[in-house]
């Protein structure tokens, strides 16, 4: 009786066992994005149709998305995307920084990430990202007509001034190819075929670190709180890479004054109400923002008239600076947020939330003495002065 009752009980056991088991392969292969497996042996992608010339992709498209099923239990997936632009060789620069993105946040939420090239994306870009990204990754190739000299730069004029800029040891200041890619950030990368599918993203660059979970769908957090762009490291410019840069943002305002919008963040732009740049930027290395304002008649207009200037040639016009300036005077000062939870760091600074439950609670392992946020050199004081805005707590003890 007591051995058949035994005998009984180890039957039920082991059925609920291969039960859960067969539960648990099942709902954990059904979570896991679809790599297809030639992608991750190292096979080269091929585009799928003529259109898709210049881009591939891995897996399913937005679309397949069959309307956008909820990314977590308490909210839709958003239309976002990671987008990073990198060159094959940033590979393992590049993987650190994904590790970092998926731990803190998207292995939560599984966000697409497209990655641009000047050059075709090799098979170990490719699949070294794909296995860690949770999300749908899609490479793309820049067109040649947004990685070069537009017709009207004066080639000479151009190569002297690389050749000054050596001399004078300017950071980049020789470089063909920086200023190719400051060009692209600033004018195309919303652009190109791939990034038409998304109305946010999220810019990651290689070798950044993220020290804090990220515990909410921070795309939904922008759409909610009607953001268009965002920050976590604001500074100073070199002048010397963008001296005429104000001097071309005046003379779109004066051509433009439909587009300055009226509760703009001149205030931290400019100390004279606009007459003068006090080079006061937001790092545009990490970004959180709306590509269908970068898509707009305003933010096209703005690219266009300092893209005639020339000075991404002629001197060395950083994204950082145009982004910030198209953000300062083109949205109201309430469309722009400072991420303050989320931390940062891209070589030289840090961003370390100010405030210990904060960094407690979303697990940080930063050093609050590496926050940039309140040094002399910084410029989000500014930021929380000219939108009124309280300091955390804790602020005064990291100004130095
Ligand atoms: N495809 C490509 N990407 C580039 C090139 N130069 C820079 N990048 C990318 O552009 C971004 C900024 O470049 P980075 O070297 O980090 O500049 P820094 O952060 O200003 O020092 C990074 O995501 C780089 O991977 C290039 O020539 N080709
Ligand atoms: C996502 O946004 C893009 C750009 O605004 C739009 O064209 C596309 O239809 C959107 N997709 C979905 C599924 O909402
Ligand atoms: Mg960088």
């Amino acid at each position: 009786m007591a051995s058949g009752t035994a005998r009984y009980l180890r039957y039920v056991l082991f059925t609920i066992f291969g039960l859960a088991v067969v539960y648990f392969i099942s709902s954990s292969s059904s979570s896991r994005p679809f790599v297809p497996a030639d992608i991750l042996n190292g096979a080269p992608v091929k585009a799928g149709t003529p259109a898709a010339d210049t881009t591939s992709s891995v897996g399913v498209t937005p679309s397949d998305l069959g309307g956008l099923p909820p990314a977590t239990a308490d909210g839709p997936r958003m239309n976002a995307t990671f987008v990073t632009l990198a060159r094959n060789s940033d590979i393992w620069e590049i993987a650190r920084s994904i590790r970092q993105v998926e731990d803190r946040f998207n292995r939560k939420y599984h966000y697409d990430w497209v990655f641009l090239n000047d050059k075709p994306f090799d098979a170990t870009f490719k699949k070294v990202t794909a296995s860690l990204i949770s999300g749908t990754p899609h490479y793309g190739e820049i067109p040649k007509e947004h990685w070069s000299f537009p017709e009207h730069i004066d080639q000479d004029k151009a190569r002297k001034v690389r050749e000054d800029m050596a001399q004078r040891k300017i950071i980049y200041g020789d470089s063909v190819s920086y200023r190719h890619m400051c060009r692209f950030e600033s004018g195309f990368f919303f652009r190109q075929e791939l990034m038409l599918n998304y109305e946010w993203y999220w810019r990651v660059e290689p070798s950044i670190e993220l020290y804090c979970d990220i515990d909410y769908d921070a795309f939904k957090f922008m759409a909610d709180n009607k953001k268009k762009y965002s920050f976590v490291l604001s500074l100073y410019e070199y002048v010397e890479t963008i001296p005429t840069l104000w001097d071309s943002t005046k003379k779109f305002m004066k051509n433009h004054p439909e587009h300055i919008v009226e509760d703009n963040s001149m205030g931290f732009l400019s100390d004279d109400g606009g007459d003068s740049y006090n080079h006061c930027h937001f790092w545009s290395n990490f970004e959180i923002g709306n590509l269908d304002w970068l898509r707009s008649q305003a933010y096209t207009d703005f690219f266009e008239s300092l893209d005639q200037d020339g000075g991404f040639f002629y001197e060395r016009w950083g994204d950082a600076p145009v982004h910030s300036i198209a953000a300062g005077l083109l949205l109201k000062k309430e469309e722009v947020h400072f991420f303050n939870d989320i931390a940062y760091y891209h070589v030289p600074f840090t961003h370390c939330p100010t405030g210990e439950k904060t960094r407690l609670d979303l697990k940080c392992h930063c050093n609050p003495k590496d926050n940039f946020d309140w040094k002399g050199y910084s410029c989000t004081s500014r930021f929380f002065e000219i939108n009124g805005m309280d300091k955390p707590e804790g602020y005064e003890n990291q100004q130095d």
